[in-house]
């Protein structure tokens, strides 16, 4: 039985990556942070009583920026495959917390790294780094390929470049078989709540249901190739089997604005949407409302810009070109975003109907728009 090691197995794609890793039999060990509240929801369905024996799916407390846990981990699991997934992943967050995010996200990589170099692992274990579309930054060239030359945008996306360079640097370096993903943006009815489609999907079921009045958003042009999350991890599966350790650009070959990514959420539930103005001024009033389950009144504004979540420096255009992905190692996305969008909201309707159910119940409801 193989053994997998994946940091951020608390998060979208490392409780999505555990699923697809057991189901092919292996043993999965996990890194999770400590927090003063559980932080297992997404992967709780895989927990096993740490009293059984033979489990095949553990987790261990640690954290990116601490190489002393990490370097016993790695020793005492000794991996066949390590998937660093781990990250501060905010975009607009590593603004606020920029040396935090190169802490982590960049010398976290280094410590994974370099704690397989040290115990001598590099012919065993194999590691695959969560690098990403952001390193594009500012359009150099559309559509964005593995040899598009970088141009980051935040504090994120620096830490990052830190992070693929180093992977790659490891691999000529000692030959280890290092490969970075570049994923471009993928999404899922488990994607954090502060992601831009999270926080549309959960709004479009919030507003319907008469729980939310109106969602505030940042930039409506910025466009973006979104996948689902299950298609990316099946890929980043597929990378370390490769023959070769490479880098790989991961994505649809479609891209979307927010704005319309807006539209299709609420279209999901009957519900048209007009845009009306421009830059700050602009709102998103509704046109028509085919479900009589939810009654909104035509011509209610439900969406309006707020500067505050406009950044610094935006990465305004992605779309990526997966050819050597589709061709080499015959990766093809299954979802489409259509499916996406719909399998968000009927996700997130479905968890705004229980909020609904305790309101009507008497019970007050915490209510977040972030
Ligand atoms: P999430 O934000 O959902 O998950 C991030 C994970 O990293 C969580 O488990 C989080 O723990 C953990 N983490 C954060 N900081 C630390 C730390 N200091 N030490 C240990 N663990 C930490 O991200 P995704 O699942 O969406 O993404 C996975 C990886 O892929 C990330 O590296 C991200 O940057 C990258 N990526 C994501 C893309 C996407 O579109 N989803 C696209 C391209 C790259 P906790 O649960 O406690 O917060
Ligand atoms: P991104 O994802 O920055 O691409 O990073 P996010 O969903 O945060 O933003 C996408 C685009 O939407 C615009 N936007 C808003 N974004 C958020 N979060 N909230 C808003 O209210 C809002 N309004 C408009 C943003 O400006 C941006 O242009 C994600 C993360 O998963 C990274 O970890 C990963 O590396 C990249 O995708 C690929």
């Amino acid at each position: 039985m193989k053994i997998a090691f994946i940091t951020g197995i608390t998060g979208q794609d490392g409780a999505y990556l555990s699923e697809f890793l057991l189901k092919k039999g292996y043993i999965v060990h996990g890194l999770k942070r400590r927090a003063s509240l559980f932080n297992t929801d997404r992967v709780d369905h895989l927990y096993q009583d740490p009293h059984l024996e033979n489990r095949n799916f553990v987790l261990h407390y640690g954290d990116m920026t601490d190489s002393t846990n990490l370097i016993r981990l790695i020793q005492k699991i000794q991996p066949d495959e390590i998937y660093n997934l781990a990250a501060m992943s905010h975009v607009q967050v590593s603004f606020e917390i920029p040396e935090y995010t190169g802490n982590a996200d960049g010398l976290g990589t280094l410590r994974i790294l370099d704690a397989v170099r040290l115990l001598g692992l590099e012919k065993k274990t194999k590691v695959y780094q969560a690098s990403t579309s952001e390193l594009y930054g500012k359009v150099q060239e559309t559509p964005q390929t593995e040899n598009t030359p970088f141009y980051p945008r935040s504090p994120y996306a620096v830490a990052k470049m830190y992070a693929y360079w180093i992977t790659v640097n490891y691999r000529e370096a000692y030959g280890m078989f290092a490969c970075n993903g570049i994923l471009f943006n993928h999404e899922s009815p488990i994607r954090g709540e502060t992601f831009v489609t999270r926080k549309i999907t959960r709004a479009a079921a919030r507003i319907a249901l008469g729980l939310q009045d109106k969602i505030y958003l940042g930039n409506l042009d910025a466009q973006r190739d979104w996948g689902h999350a299950k298609d990316y991890v099946r890929m980043m599966w597929m990378i370390l089997q490769a023959e070769e350790p490479e880098d790989w650009v991961i994505a649809t070959g479609k891209t979307t604005s927010v704005r319309d990514f807006v539209k299709m959420a609420f279209d999901e539930v009957g519900i048209k949407l007009e845009f009306v103005g421009e830059g700050v001024e602009e709102k998103g009033i509704v046109k028509s409302c085919a479900n009589s389950q939810f009654q909104l009144k035509i011509g209610k504004e439900i969406l309006a810009v707020d500067p505050k979540y406009f950044r610094p420096t935006e990465v305004e255009l992605l779309i990526g070109d997966a050819t050597k992905a589709n061709t080499k190692l015959g990766w093809i996305p299954e979802y489409d975003l259509k499916d996406l969008v719909k399998e968000m909201m009927e996700s997130d309707l479905k968890l705004m109907q229980k909020d609904q159910h305790i309101q009507n119940g008497g019970y007050e409801i915490f209510n977040y728009y972030e």
